[in-house]
């Protein structure tokens, strides 16, 4: 349904070059509730606690920005240190993702693990389909090790040297560098790193190994050799990538018996992913895993900390990869807090009450012309639901709204007051609901501030 408001003045005519729209320039409103908490990285650094993220660095702006930079004490580059991103043709480098973001964790105080040296997925077709000799597959890894653990020399806390090595069963995973150069690529890929940059901690990072089990076993075993052979190995990072209500029983005692050896644990990518969709039940659920987590690392001297893999539902592998399943990062995809982040903080010892659930408006330019743009908001709730809805905001550059679909939109002075249509007050715990609106502007269009009440 489309309805055109009367009352409002008709796009004024302007002259003067066209401006290019910010397309999808998004300013969420989050509830005052909210926004007192005390960030979870000032909470985890009272308890001598990493607390980390995964990022993609071309999203470091915004909303994705503020929340990386303020509520995170470590990051890790998701893509952008691996080795078909740094060297995508033989000798050809581009750094500029993991420049960008270990430049970005500078800037807001923040320590970077790099993440992976050594792996078998995301190679290189160069790498993965070339004819190696051991020789020169072992030159080609030195290398590779020497050169990008020299170029963020002192500036890295933390590498993931090798990931993944093993096979479930707690033999040797059957990769081109298990196969060409022997077990023992991961003895030399330590020793390489630790030349190349000795204040770095050097870790060993695998998934499934969160738990007791033959894995986790396996690399225990291999850690205590390596450390037996004096072998460069500083930590061994448990990634986490859950399940709703299955967090190992043993997770603490499998940290302790790590921790024991003289290593540091990091758990490394933590996410809990959830059949979609994500009713008020699961993400409870989800609340319960993510503190257990926390609580386990918290209670054991060696966890240095926790990353999350990525902390928005919108910036998560999960959906890509698991079909039907989603929502796993403790933020929504409209970096709404989910129950899953209060659980964070409150097991770091925050002390805020967390709000059973949220909805938000989010206000967003779709597209723009020198005269004229089109606009949408989102109301979305996470946690909560609404019967009505009223969105307001303030036009402080003197923009006019001209029509307004799916809402009913009055504009007083710079006053805008946007309410909910006969058929769509409804917004569902984990639904949402958009209107769109054309508008007028001139000189500037900026976002504003938007309140839902
Ligand atoms: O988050 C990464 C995703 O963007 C990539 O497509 C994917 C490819 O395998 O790798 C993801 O990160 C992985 C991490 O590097 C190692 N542990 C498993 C993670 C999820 O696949």
């Amino acid at each position: 349904m489309r309805s055109l408001r009367s009352g409002f003045s008709p796009a004024s005519l302007l002259t003067g070059a066209a401006t290019l729209a910010t397309l999808g320039a998004l300013l969420v409103a989050a509830p005052a509730a909210q926004a007192a908490d005390t960030p979870l990285r000032d909470l985890a650094a009272a308890k001598g606690k990493a607390i980390g993220t995964a990022v993609t660095g071309s999203k470091l702006t915004g909303t994705y920005g503020d929340i990386a930079g303020a509520q995170f004490n470590w990051l890790t580059p998701g893509n952008a240190m691996k080795w078909e991103t740094v060297e995508p043709s033989r000798g050809t480098y581009n750094w500029a993702e993991a420049d960008q973001i270990v430049a970005f964790a500078q800037a807001h105080n923040q320590q970077v693990r790099g993440h992976t040296l050594v792996w078998h997925s995301q190679n290189p077709d160069w790498l993965e389909n070339g004819t190696w000799t051991p020789a020169e597959l072992s030159t080609l890894l030195q290398d590779h090790i020497s050169t990008e653990v020299t170029r963020y020399k002192g500036r890295l806390a933390a590498w993931d040297v090798v990931n993944e090595p093993f096979n479930e069963d707690g033999t040797y995973r059957s990769t081109l560098w298990y196969n060409g150069l022997g077990a023992d690529y991961i003895a030399q890929a330590l020793t390489w790193a630790r030349a190349a940059d000795p204040s770095a901690k050097l870790y060993i990072n695998d998934y499934n190994v969160e738990g007791v089990n033959a894995k986790s076993t396996a690399l225990y075993n291999l850690v205590k050799s390596l450390k037996e052979r004096g072998v460069p190995i500083d930590g061994v990072g448990l990634q986490a990538h859950l399940i709703l209500g299955q967090v190992p029983a043993t997770f603490q005692q499998n940290i302790q018996r790590f921790a024991d050896l003289g290593v540091d644990v990091a758990i490394t990518e933590l996410d809990i992913r959830m059949q979609l969709p994500a009713i008020e039940a699961k993400l409870t659920q989800q609340a319960a895993d993510y503190k257990a987590v926390l609580d386990a690392c918290v209670a054991v001297t060696g966890c240095s900390g926790v990353t999350v893999w990525g902390f928005t539902d919108s910036d998560s592998w999960i959906p890509d990869v698991f079909e039907g399943y989603g929502a796993a990062t403790p933020y929504d995809e409209n970096y709404v807090p989910k129950p899953a982040y209060h659980a964070i903080a409150t097991a770091l010892g925050g002390t805020t009450t967390p709000p059973t659930g949220a909805c938000t408006a989010t206000y967003g330019v779709t597209s723009q012309w020198n005269t004229g743009f089109t606009g949408q908001v989102r109301i979305a709730c996470s946690g909560a639901a609404l019967s009505a809805w009223r969105v307001s905001w303030s036009f402080g550059a003197g923009q006019r709204i001209t029509q307004a679909w799916n809402a009913t939109c009055t504009q007083t002075g710079t006053a805008v007051s946007c309410a909910n249509a006969s058929y769509n007050g409804t917004v569902t715990n984990g639904g949402s609901v958009t209107f769109g609106f054309n508008g007028a502007w001139s000189g500037t269009n900026p976002v504003p501030a938007v309140t839902l009440g």
